[in-house]
């Protein structure tokens, strides 16, 4: 079952070509993933069989251009998320930590043979990355890291620990972000590197068909060439979390497509009263509310996505995206589930899994807060992230 809303022709504002794309991953997500998500999902089963299909789709890397990635459009790559996230936001956080964090860490900061050793890999899935910046103590506020690289002759030493990172206990290659006694720098970490340990986080309520990590680093020793010699400073990992933002704007869509999608269907087979219960105007009032704020979504994700294909996209409109999208995709789901009433709260329907999923997609890459005060300090020009001085 996949209605889409419709309601403004958003068809009509894509190109043949923006249409293919998005019409092959949604394909790929009815044959290979909606049949089996809710199984996956509760046995708490991160498909790595999937890989290689995502990988043939063009998926991993796929704004990314040269080194074997698919040099697709901005918007292409949108699409593609509002169609994995109307799978599971699982499937396309999978993709956001692939391509839009690890491979563009390299493909920004990396050297020549970092891009030529790992990103052709990557974007075949034949080698997966991951991102580790998040810690212990340090979330939302990542200039507070305590994780040290220190230079020992000819290494860098790496302790610390690292939280909540995705793939990181199955892949070959981690993005490390490090404090240094000059600042902070990324650094690329096989993971079978001696004091690289990755343990998975379970049990958890939210993402269960995904996998996320703690990292500890024990000394762990790299040749000097493990540094990305382009990443100086915070902004070098901030550069790569605006295309993972950027794609989330579209995701969550997805996520609240899909619920929509199935509150609708289960709306115009449920009968209650004499009648269907999507009869009742209360029930159509709830489809309408859902398909205005989903059209509204669209729109917002489209506007990005141009804007980005032109060179033109500003952090601070990634944040509208990312916090009203978001918003309005956890509202669209929670009402979706009231519409199935006590069958909504099974596995068998997907709003009640997509709104236990979107409590992670409104925490991570930047919480509803932090876009909260991102736009407050482009509005007001104060910022508003640490506490006023009190001298
Ligand atoms: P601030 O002083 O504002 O900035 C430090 C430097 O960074 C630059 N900068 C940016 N550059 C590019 N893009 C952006 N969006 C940027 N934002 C800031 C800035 O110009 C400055 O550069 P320079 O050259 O002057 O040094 O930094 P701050 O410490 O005050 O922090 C600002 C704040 C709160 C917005 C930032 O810390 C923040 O975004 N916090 C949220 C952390 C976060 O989002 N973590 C995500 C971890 S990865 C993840 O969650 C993956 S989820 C899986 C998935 O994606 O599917
Ligand atoms: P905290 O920062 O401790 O925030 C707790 C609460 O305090 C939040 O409501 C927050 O908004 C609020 N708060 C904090 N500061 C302020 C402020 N200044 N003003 C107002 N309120 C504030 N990280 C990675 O590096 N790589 C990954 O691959 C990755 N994947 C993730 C996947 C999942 C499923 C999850 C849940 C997280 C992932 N993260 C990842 C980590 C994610 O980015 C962090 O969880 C997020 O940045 C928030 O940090 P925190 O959890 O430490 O919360």
């Amino acid at each position: 079952m996949n209605t889409v809303p419709d309601l403004l022709d958003f068809d009509e504002m894509l190109s043949a070509e923006e249409r293919e794309t998005r019409d092959r991953v949604r394909a790929f997500v009815a044959e290979h993933v909606r049949p089996f998500i809710a199984d996956w999902y509760d046995r708490a089963h991160f498909p790595v069989e999937v890989i290689p299909g995502l990988a043939g789709l063009g998926v991993f890397g796929m704004h990314l251009s040269g080194y074997g990635c698919p040099g697709r459009t901005a918007v292409e790559y949108g699409l593609a998320a509002m169609e994995l996230e109307a799978g599971d936001s699982g499937l396309r956080t999978l993709v956001s930590v692939q391509g839009s964090l690890a491979m563009t860490a390299i493909h920004l900061h990396g050297s020549e043979e970092q891009k030529q050793a790992w990103l052709p890999r990557m974007a075949r899935g034949e080698a997966i990355g991951c991102f580790g910046l998040t810690e212990p103590g340090s979330g939302s506020d990542p200039a507070s890291m305590t994780t040290r690289a220190r230079r020992d002759g000819d290494a860098w030493v790496l302790d610390g620990a690292k939280r909540w990172i995705g793939l990181a206990s199955i892949a070959d290659i981690a993005v490390i972000w490090a404090r240094t006694d000059e600042g902070v720098r990324g650094f690329l970490v096989p993971t079978d590197t001696p004091g690289f340990a990755a343990t998975p986080i379970a049990p958890k309520m939210s993402m269960r068909a995904s996998i996320q990590c703690d990292i500890a680093l024990t000394d762990v020793r790299l040749p000097l060439d493990a540094e990305l010699p382009l990443a100086r400073g915070l902004g070098a990992a901030f550069a790569c979390l605006n295309n993972a933002r950027y794609g989330i704007g579209w995701g969550v869509v997805g996520a609240a497509r899909d619920s929509y999608a199935t509150a609708l269907a289960y709306a115009g087979e449920r009968r209650q009263f004499g009648q269907p219960i999507a009869a009742f105007q209360l029930t159509q009032q709830k489809l309408v509310d859902m398909a205005l704020e989903i059209e509204k979504a669209q729109l917002v994700a489209l506007r990005l996505g141009r804007l980005k294909d032109a060179g033109r996209l500003q952090p601070h409109q990634i944040s509208v995206a990312k916090l009203a999208n978001t918003r309005a995709a956890i509202a669209v789901v929670r009402k979706a589930r009231t519409i199935l009433g006590g069958n909504g709260v099974t596995a068998e329907y997907s709003p009640m899994r997509h709104a236990a999923n979107l409590e992670s997609v409104r925490t991570y890459e930047g919480t509803d807060e932090i876009h909260t005060l991102v736009l407050g300090a482009h509005l007001t020009g104060i910022p508003a992230f640490r506490a006023a001085d009190p001298s």
